[in-house]
């Protein structure tokens, strides 16, 4: 029996599930027999014969502001299969999905109407292909904080999202976590990770819950919870899934004029996160410190000296980082972090 080399690197000790951080060149070096999901937030990449049947893969036009491993591969130790249904390319595992889909704008009325057709997409095909449990979403599309029609992208996205979601019985409990980020080109943007048994909803004591924010934010709250805990039942690994993560306490935007500021303050927010679910799981994690990936969105490319240089004071320099230039969803935000953490059991 013949044992792929790609197995003694990932997954380590027989994890269900994997994300690393890689580059165009390295790319290759991975089993695509294993790879559960591709996301792509670098240059469009080069036809690739081996890895042509990942449709999942996708780009997502986010400049990257840094020299850094900017393709973000899931990879599961169980053989994946490749599939689609209507507008949703997925790779699935007997208990896990990866899922992508992308909608052209100009099919819909507006950009709710656009939401609200991609999250009943996904819905549907989740409870049908037995997938029933969404436990993080990506959501990326253009110009978020432009008016349209008198209500922000974001905030009419939003409830587009809030219409589809609200169809499930007692919903919020069952919200995933979540990034929303503006991108520079064309395109509405959906990456997921569902799976056939529910993760854990996971609050942050510094914030009110995102589903429960009052209207001046807008008609309908942002559905997602501020971070997923998954248990695998492969090596005593769980997998807590942060959310974006912004300078916001309570419901209120922190520090507009600073972005070094919201950059200590989203620290203290993911902390707290982490200390929360530490104390309410016991886990062994602590702080920002311990998280396996970490992805930056930052409003403008200026910034990332004064983002580095407070990450710098918190993080291990081991810790791979994506640096990327997005725009957050409110005008006041400049920066935004989340993060995988992989916890032993
Ligand atoms: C916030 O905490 C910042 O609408 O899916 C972060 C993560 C934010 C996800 C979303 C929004 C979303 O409200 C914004």
């Amino acid at each position: 029996m013949s044992v792929s080399p790609f197995r003694n690197k990932y997954p380590k000790s027989g994890k269900t599930l994997e994300a690393v951080y890689t580059n165009r060149r390295s790319v290759s070096e991975l089993d695509p027999a294993h790879i559960l999901g591709l996301v792509n937030y670098s240059a469009p990449l080069e036809p690739d014969t081996q890895h042509a049947d990942i449709r999942t893969s996708l780009r997502i036009s986010l400049p990257s502001l840094s020299e850094s491993n900017n393709i973000e591969v899931w990879i599961s130790g169980d053989p994946v299969k490749t599939a689609q249904m209507g507008n949703l390319h997925y790779r699935h595992t007997e208990e896990l999905m990866f899922g992508t889909l992308e909608m052209s704008e100009s099919d819909y009325s507006s950009i709710s109407d656009c939401s609200h057709s991609a999250y009943t997409e996904i819905i549907n095909a989740i409870q049908e292909l037995g997938y029933r449990h969404l436990l993080r979403m990506w959501n990326y599309f253009p110009d978020i904080n432009k008016d349209s029609d008198g209500l922000e992208r974001y905030r009419a996205f939003t409830v587009g999202r809030h219409q589809a979601l609200s169809v499930i019985p007692d919903f919020e409990r069952y919200l995933p976590s979540a990034s929303a980020v503006g991108t520079q080109e064309n395109g509405f943007q959906i990456v997921f990770l569902a799976a056939t048994k529910p993760g854990i909803q996971v609050e942050n004591p510094r914030q009110i819950s995102a589903f429960h924010y009052p209207e001046t934010y807008g008609p309908k709250s942002p559905s997602f919870a501020r971070a997923t805990l998954k248990h695998w039942p492969e090596g005593k690994h769980s997998q807590l899934f942060i959310s974006g993560t912004a300078s916001i306490v309570g419901h209120e935007t922190l520090y507009p004029e600073s972005t070094s500021k919201q950059t200590e303050e989203i620290i203290n927010n993911i902390n707290s996160l982490i200390e929360n679910v530490r104390d309410s799981h016991q886990l062994n994690v602590n702080n920002i410190a311990d998280i396996s990936f970490l992805k930056v969105y930052i409003r403008y490319p200026k910034d990332i000296n004064d983002v580095k240089k407070v990450l710098k004071l918190h993080l291990k320099p081991s810790q791979p980082i994506m640096f990327l230039q997005g725009d957050i969803c409110r005008r006041e935000l400049l920066v935004e972090i989340e993060g995988v953490i992989d916890i032993q059991r």
